[in-house]
């Protein structure tokens, strides 16, 4: 791309980031998503450091309103004037834990951590003449970051070696991907839930998760909800937890920024340095397979890994998780297979391999390519001494944009858009992607 073309691109990107911006946090889109969610804003805040301190850090603070005494940082806090969203806060119905804030209402599950990942974006990104703010930032913030990692290690570590545990699709952040459906089929629900879908009257059901989906996410909501939230109660019995292989990668990643937040500031970084450890030997004990070269989820009601090639295994490079014989492995058997995820004449990287049987082009998380997955994994191809790669993915997805628009994702074949237009973190991280370029943004 030329100069003029990155111009482009990022004047347009920040036009979308201040079309959703609602003053103090930003919402993922203009209409489909009105509140504010957990990874969005972060990513968000990770765009917007680099040419809005103040924005970026206000993004994060207006997140941290939602965390719960114990924790956790939920997936979505409710804006009181945003409506059109199923599930709303009457259904979440987070009051019922006394855990939960009582000033703002909130979903009950969290999402991906990449808190601590964007607060260190915010301190490197800040104006030479704002370092010692940026400072205050990371000590104002590590606390929080802190509280939530250890969520994890205390509520969501069932057999104590740090694999961590999702017990929600949604909380995944990936809620079709196959393996929360293959999961969700060993889920015997006693009932079939009664709701009202909004999101397919924004946008074509072809385009988004099935009913049966649906059916699924609303059951483990109602049933979560009918323990108040309670999390040990919950896991005692909860039908679906999966070891998600993209989760707790993006947690080794975020324990690592963790403790460079805690060397910045002067602080110990034992604690996040030992969390990385033992859920990174956790991921290459349990989660890698031998045979296919690739990391798989662990289905841990079933007791067994969930053999379905996605972006989750991928995600090992950017949590600095495989070791370099795996991660060399990985990117030539599966990454540039022109048959599972580098498409010879699309769009780099489909988020299930073009091979499984569950692979649709044009359904949310099935098939077609995110932004925030190639950033993602392009951050991870640096880490994993593969810099020519990393460039090559970033260029290919800054062709995507520049030819669809900041869509909410994109055919792996065609670049076709589809889902929300607008779509806050593809604008924000193609912002910081150029940025990574060199270029001035
Ligand atoms: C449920 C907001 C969110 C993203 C998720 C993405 C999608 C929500 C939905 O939108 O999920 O959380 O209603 O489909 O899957 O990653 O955070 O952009």
């Amino acid at each position: 791309m030329i100069e003029d073309e990155l111009e482009a691109v990022v004047r347009a990107g920040k036009s979308v980031l201040a079309g959703n911006d609602l003053g103090r946090w930003t919402k993922p889109a203009p209409n489909l998503y009105p509140h504010q969610w957990n990874w969005d804003s972060c990513f968000i805040a990770i765009g917007l450091s680099h040419y809005n301190f103040d924005r970026a850090c206000q993004e994060i603070r207006s997140l941290l309103r939602g965390q719960w005494s114990n924790g956790l940082l939920p997936q979505i806090v409710f804006n009181p004037e945003g409506d059109d969203y199923f599930p709303g806060p009457d259904v979440w119905q987070s009051h019922r834990s006394p855990d939960a804030p009582k000033d703002v209402q909130t979903s009950g599950i969290t999402q991906p951590t990449v808190l601590a990942t964007a607060a260190l974006s915010i301190w490197r990104n800040a104006p030479d003449g704002r370092k010692d703010e940026a400072k205050s930032f990371l000590q104002e913030t590590l606390p929080h970051i802190r509280h939530y990692h250890q969520f994890f290690y205390e509520e969501r570590n069932p057999d104590g070696d740090g694999l961590i545990v999702v017990i929600h699709p949604w909380e995944s952040g990936t809620d079709n991907s196959p393996p929360y459906l293959d999961a969700g089929k060993r889920v015997h629900m006693a009932y079939k839930p009664q709701y009202t879908r909004l999101d397919t009257r924004q946008v074509s059901a072809a385009n988004r998760p099935s009913d049966k989906d649906y059916d699924l996410f609303v059951y483990l909501l109602e049933l979560m909800r009918q323990d108040n939230w309670d999390q040990k109660s919950y896991l005692g019995h909860a039908p679906l937890q999966v070891q998600d292989v993209l989760f707790n990668s993006v947690l080794c990643r975020a324990n690592l920024d963790l403790a460079a937040i805690a060397e910045i500031i002067g602080q110990d970084q034992d604690e996040p340095r030992e969390w990385y450890e033992q859920t990174r030997s956790a991921l290459n004990r349990r989660c890698w397979d031998d045979e296919d070269g690739m990391y798989y989820d662990y289905d841990r009601v079933a007791g067994r890994l969930i053999k379905i090639d996605t972006i989750a295994g991928l995600h090992t490079l950017y949590g600095r998780v495989a070791p370099e014989d795996r991660a060399a492995r990985m990117i030539e058997v599966h990454l540039l297979n022109p048959k599972l995820f580098w498409p010879p004449s699309g769009y780099p990287v489909p988020s299930t391999s073009l091979s499984s049987e569950w692979f649709n082009p044009e359904n949310y998380w099935l098939g077609p390519v995110w932004i925030g997955i190639n950033w993602m994994l392009a951050r991870g191809l640096s880490s994993a001494g593969r810099p020519e790669l990393a460039a090559t993915l970033t260029t290919r997805s800054l062709g995507l944009v520049q030819r669809s628009g900041y869509r909410e994702y994109f055919n792996p074949y065609t670049g076709q858009g589809y889902g929300t237009e607008d779509f806050s973190w593809a604008a924000a991280l193609t912002i910081d992607l150029v940025a990574e370029m060199g270029e001035p943004v």
